[in-house]
């Protein structure tokens, strides 16, 4: 299976994110995606090339020109103020606020975005549309022909809505490829987010659309980041209706009931018969990831790739979450091989 790096994934990397009262270094870090090129390497899973540069239209597809200006610009007004560590918001327009868009570089990241947990540092714009392109790029070697392909994007995306980054997420990147899909003559695209954490980004933006069926496996929002989205009664509206599957589970699922899910999910995949399937393949379901709840266990991960492959799918995977470093590659690589495998 080819796979598509940049190593502008670099420039992204956020000091410290405040998690359990307490200030801890970023644990989305470059490291990450370094492992995983690692073991993508010595497995010889296949040739890995660098991103083409598509430009900013096909990112316009999914994000608002208001929300991109804005991302692209804010780390310079921030150094503008003489300020040197990372941008991060700390007010939101919640219950009872107003959504209106203030001119302070702070109220307006507030406004662009849900939560404290995605830092704007020098490179992050770079690096998020590094990522985007990564995307595009294993997209665009689908549409000329490769039946997989392996998008090792880094920062993830699967959180990001149109004008909202949050849970350190920017740029939506497997919702850009989705798009891509259909712009360039696919019927239906199918995505199955197998990340722990709800794409909430992912779901928001197809919501109201039936071209693309949104499905997901993940920690119930009612115990889990990101707690407002991705729960098992949301189900598309308008044309969208009944184009999103939620399967949230319990903590401490382990293969025996996430595979349950899974064969759910590529049950509705089969019925709802996609011309191409995009993967967030998140794996911080491994049963040591550091911030996540579930007990998926290495070997377990074959088997995912294995069912995945089953469906008889062109596939894009796009690299989504996944914290315990020393594994997160030895996990993803799994699940591709399981799915070349089969
Ligand atoms: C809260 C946890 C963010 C989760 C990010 C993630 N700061 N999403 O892995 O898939
Ligand atoms: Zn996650």
């Amino acid at each position: 299976m080819l796979t598509i790096y940049s190593d502008d994934h670099h420039l992204h990397h956020g000091r410290c994110e405040l998690i359990d009262g307490e200030l801890k270094p970023c644990f989305e870090m470059p490291s990450r995606a370094d492992h995983v090129l690692q073991q993508v390497r010595e497995r010889r899973l296949g040739e890995v090339r660098g991103p083409e540069d598509f430009g900013r239209a096909p990112i316009e597809r999914i994000h608002t020109p208001d929300y991109l200006r804005f991302f692209e610009g804010a780390w310079a007004r921030w150094a503008q103020l003489g300020k040197g560590g990372d941008l991060l918001p700390f007010t939101w327009p919640a219950r009872t606020l107003r959504g209106v868009l203030p001119d302070s570089l702070h109220g307006q990241l507030g406004y662009y975005s849900f939560d404290g947990g995605a830092p704007i540092t020098a490179g992050t714009w770079q690096a998020a549309y590094s990522a985007a392109q990564v995307a595009l790029s294993a997209q665009r070697c689908m549409a000329e022909g490769a039946y997989s392909a392996f998008a090792l994007c880094r920062p993830p995306g699967h959180h990001a809505a149109a004008d909202l980054m949050g849970g350190y997420c920017y740029l939506n990147n497997a919702a850009i490829a989705a798009q891509a899909f259909l712009d360039q003559g696919a019927a239906r695209v199918a995505i199955l987010d197998v990340d722990y954490h709800h794409g909430n980004g992912t779901q928001s933006i197809f919501y109201d659309r039936a071209e693309v069926l949104f499905t997901s496996i993940h920690g119930d929002p009612r115990f889990e980041f990101p707690f407002f989205l991705g729960y098992a009664d949301e189900q598309g509206e308008g044309a969208g209706a009944g184009y999103n599957l939620n399967l949230p589970l319990p903590a401490g699922s382990a293969w025996d009931v996430w595979s349950a899910a899974l064969e759910q999910a590529c049950q509705r995949i089969a019925a709802y018969a996609p011309d191409v399937l995009v993967v967030s393949l998140g794996v911080d379901t491994f049963k040591e990831d550091p911030i996540s709840q579930f007990k998926l266990d290495s070997p377990d991960y074959l088997r995912m790739g294995e069912r995945i492959a089953r469906l008889g799918k062109p596939t894009l995977f796009v690299m989504e979450g996944g914290y315990a470093v020393a594994e997160i590659g030895i996990n993803a690589v799994n699940v591709l091989e399981g799915f070349e495998g089969a």
